[in-house]
C-alpha cells in the first residue's frame, strides 16, 4: 500500500491543520479525536509515512516502533487511566472502516467499555 501524502493526519503533522494535542516527541503525535466515542478519545499517530499498522510493522525502523508504542503508553499514563483501563485499537483496511490512511491508534477510556467486539451470528 503505498501512502498518500494528502492526508489529513499527514496535514495535521504538517501543522496545515489544527488539531487539540496532548503530547509529542520525536517519534508520535497526540491528539483528541473530532468525533469522540469514548469520554476519553485520543489518536496516536507516528511521524512518518506509515499507512496502516502492518505498513509501519514491515518498513518502519526498530526505534521508529519502540518510540511510537513508547509514546501510547505515556499518552495513557499521562492521560490517568491506567488504573481505570483503557482500550487501544487501529482500524486497517476497509473492513475494518479505516478512514485516514496513516497508521494510528485509538486509545478509548473514561467508561466501562464494554466487549472487544460485538458477536457475530455463525
Ligand atoms: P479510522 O481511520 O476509522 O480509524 O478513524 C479515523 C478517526 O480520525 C475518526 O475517529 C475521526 C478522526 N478524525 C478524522 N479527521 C480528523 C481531524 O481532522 N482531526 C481529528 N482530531 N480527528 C479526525
Amino acid at each position: 500500500m503505498s501512502y498518500d501524502k494528502s492526508n489529513i493526519f499527514a496535514k495535521i503533522l504538517r501543522g496545515e491543520i489544527p488539531c487539540d494535542r496532548v503530547y509529542e516527541d520525536d517519534w508520535a503525535l497526540a491528539f483528541r479525536d473530532i468525533e469522540p466515542q469514548a469520554p476519553v478519545h485520543v489518536l496516536v499517530i507516528p511521524k512518518g509515512p506509515y499507512a496502516s499498522s502492518d505498513d509501519f510493522a514491515a518498513r518502519a525502523t526498530g526505534e521508529e516502533i519502540i518510540g511510537f508504542f513508547r509514546a501510547v503508553g505515556r499518552v495513557a499514563r499521562d492521560l490517568g487511566v491506567v488504573g481505570s483501563g483503557y482500550r487501544i485499537l487501529s482500524n486497517c483496511g476497509p473492513d475494518a472502516h479505516q478512514e485516514v490512511m496513516h497508521f494510528h491508534v485509538h486509545i478509548f477510556a473514561g467508561k466501562d467499555l464494554g466487549r472487544m467486539i460485538k458477536p457475530v451470528d455463525k
